[in-house]
């Protein structure tokens, strides 16, 4: 059953998970590929339903090429979570679709994920109905808190809304996140929120999302009018020439708008001439010039955990406070274009 691949022979999920009764006891999946999935309802590569406080601890695993196929109302290509707080470590997901959470359907509970790649997963919804589609990677609902520590969305596309995450009635937290290149067709390219929603930010980097919705559309986050208590953001680093709707930057928090990504070690390659996240040729760093932006974080903010490290690992604050974004900085012009 691990491991399945073929589309056509997988009616149902790759994997469905089980609960442990204590930590130690939670079943483990480690260093699998788990493609191919192909539900038609949710949880193409892995469903998890009410599994409680021990969910399966999940590590070192790809998933990829799972899919919701069920018209406009299916959820997680990848993963579909009610209920179940898992342990999620080393996980990248790659080009799975679903009409709402192309990767990720967290429906309740709270899980911890750490380390996450979301590459170009897609959110599809039914052709003449296109809004109706959420999240292209993360889907978050029904009072969701999962926490995403160290977490790229990166390409994610929606034909709705919500190129990398669609929050609704939840309030998941994202540390040292870089959200890059996310599309959503009608509102939100990074971020869509909405209803009884209280998301985090922290220490994130906003660059080149987008949308098409026209001018209204908030290319990086857009929040619907009367979400409460809303976004919360600190120690953020928003590129230029971006555009937000219904959603204000807090002021005194260590968020920096208007970022020259010039000042980025190398603006065109998030992940870095390596091509692979989390190491430290990614293109997001500061260079020792980026001056609107080094050391302008603050050290601590109620309501907030400020993390101790950023998305490498690298102690924060390097210098005299921590720099806001995903990456501590000060470094020189990163890595060339490879030819
Ligand atoms: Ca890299
Ligand atoms: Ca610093």
């Amino acid at each position: 059953m691990l491991g399945a691949t073929g589309m056509a022979n997988n009616a149902h999920h790759v994997v469905t998970g089980a609960a442990g009764v204590n930590d130690a006891t939670r079943p483990v999946l480690d260093g699998f590929a788990i493609s191919g999935g192909h539900a038609a309802d949710n949880g193409g590569g892995m469903y998890n339903n009410n599994l409680g406080n021990f969910g399966p601890r999940l590590s070192n695993l790809e998933f990829r090429y799972n899919r919701v196929v069920s018209p406009g109302t299916g959820t997680g290509g990848a993963l579909y979570n009610n209920l179940s707080n898992l342990l999620v470590n080393k996980v990248t997901f790659l080009q799975n679709l679903a009409p709402n959470g192309g990767a990720v359907h967290d429906e309740g509970g709270s899980s911890t994920y750490t380390q996450i790649e979301f590459s170009e997963n897609r959110a599809i919804g039914v052709q003449g109905l296109n809004d109706v589609s959420l999240g292209a990677a993360l889907y978050s609902t029904n009072s969701n808190t999962s926490s995403f520590e160290r977490v790229f969305f990166y390409q994610n596309d929606s034909t709705g809304s919500g190129g990398g995450a669609a929050i609704v009635n939840a309030s998941p937290r994202f540390t040292n996140a870089v959200f890059n290149g996310n599309h959503g067709t009608i509102y939100g390219g990074a971020l869509y929120i909405f209803g009884n929603s209280g998301p985090q930010l922290i220490h994130a980097t906003l660059y080149g999302n987008s949308s098409s919705g026209g001018s209204t559309d908030g290319g990086k986050i857009y929040q619907e009018p009367g979400t409460t208590p809303g976004l919360g953001m600190v120690n953020s680093l928003l590129a230029a020439n971006e555009t937000l709707n219904g959603y204000t930057v807090p002021s005194n928090q260590g968020n920096v708008t208007g970022f020259n990504p010039g000042q980025f070690t190398q603006q065109f390659f998030p992940k870095g001439c390596d091509q692979i996240a989390f190491t430290a040729d990614d293109g997001y760093r500061l260079r020792t010039t980026a001056t609107t932006a080094l050391d302008m974080g603050v050290m601590g903010l109620s309501g907030f955990t400020l993390p101790g490290t950023d998305i490498l690992g690298v102690t924060r604050p390097s210098g005299a406070a921590p720099d806001p974004g995903a990456y501590e900085g000060g470094f020189a012009a990163g890595c060339l274009p490879p030819v």
